[in-house]
């Protein structure tokens, strides 16, 4: 079994955000752009994301125990709170150091990034947290993790201050909420169980999926007049959107079978992960100068 801090602070979860993240990160990125102000700002990343991953476990103690390992990075009944290999106590401590940490290193990489780590840092506290605990009722839920989710881009875009364009950041908060309703569909039975009205139990998995629909007809609108006004780089990430976003959407409602979506979490994790990975690449490249950027 994994250590008890990786079924703590589950990083293969964070591949969801660092998407986005490092989307941001390849796009903004100069090549004058100092190799150490992007190592703060992936330090920052990672800290925000352990700090909101703590306060989740320590939140859902009660919910987690009931899962029985579906379509989740983890069977999260293992998490180490629920075991109590880990105290409540210290992982509030460790929440607090790791929050520290990525204000710190927030701090270094420049005041937008910095501001944008203080509020993902509050919407990870009342995601989770009483008394607001915005998780567990209808339509927050989805506003959380899209503004997470938007908000992180901006900051990755933020780094190398390039690219501040507002349709490709608005394209980003619509992608956010169109790939954050599986997720939460997955979720109904347990959900569901465990007492807790997200926006899938409050409007049911079947009208939720169907939201996606216009949510994604709105994207390959704004997809195609990046298409039409972008630069080069903006063009190719918005074809992929589009051509990564229509399929995902049909399959998504497709299979859904009664109440449960069939749907494996690597269908959402495995693309993440290898997309993140090429384009933190191509913004090494950049930066060393080894890659004319598409512009
Ligand atoms: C996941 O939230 C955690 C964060 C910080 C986004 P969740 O409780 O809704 O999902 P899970 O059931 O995977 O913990
Ligand atoms: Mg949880």
């Amino acid at each position: 079994m994994k250590s008890k801090y990786i079924r703590l602070l589950r990083p293969v979860a964070w591949i969801t955000f660092l998407l986005p993240f490092s989307v941001g990160f390849g796009l903004g990125i100069k090549s004058n752009s100092h190799p150490f102000i992007i190592i703060y700002a992936f330090i920052a990343f990672i800290t925000w994301m352990s700090f909101s991953f703590i306060l989740n476990a320590l939140a859902d103690k009660h919910v987690d125990k009931f899962h029985d390992g579906r379509s989740k990075d983890m069977n999260l009944a293992y998490q180490s709170i629920v075991t109590g290999e880990i105290t409540e106590k210290k992982a509030l401590y460790l929440s607090i150091i790791f929050l520290f940490s990525s204000i710190i290193f927030a701090w270094l990489v420049n005041t937008l990034f910095f501001l944008l780590i203080l509020i993902v840092d509050v919407v990870g506290y009342i995601y989770s947290m009483p008394p607001l605990r915005l998780k567990a009722k209808p339509v927050t839920d989805i506003i959380c993790n899209t503004t997470a989710g938007g908000l992180i881009f901006i900051a990755g875009l933020s780094i190398g201050g390039e690219n501040l364009y507002p349709l490709i950041i608005l394209a980003v908060f619509v992608m956010t909420s169109i790939f954050y309703i599986p997720t939460v569909v997955t979720d109904f039975e347990f959900d569901k169980k465990a007492g807790i009205k997200t926006s899938a139990v409050y409007f049911s998995p079947k009208r939720l999926l169907q939201v996606m629909y216009p949510l994604t007809a709105f994207l390959v609108v704004i997809g195609l007049i990046i298409l039409l006004t972008g630069n080069l780089e903006l063009k190719l990430i918005s074809l992929l959107i589009i051509i990564y976003t229509i399929p995902s959407t049909i399959v998504a409602n497709l299979r859904l079978k009664g109440e449960r979506l069939f749907i494996h979490e690597n269908w959402i994790l495995v693309p993440f992960i290898l997309f993140s990975t090429v384009i933190i690449i191509y913004g090494i490249l950049k930066v060393m100068g080894l890659f004319i950027p598409l512009n």
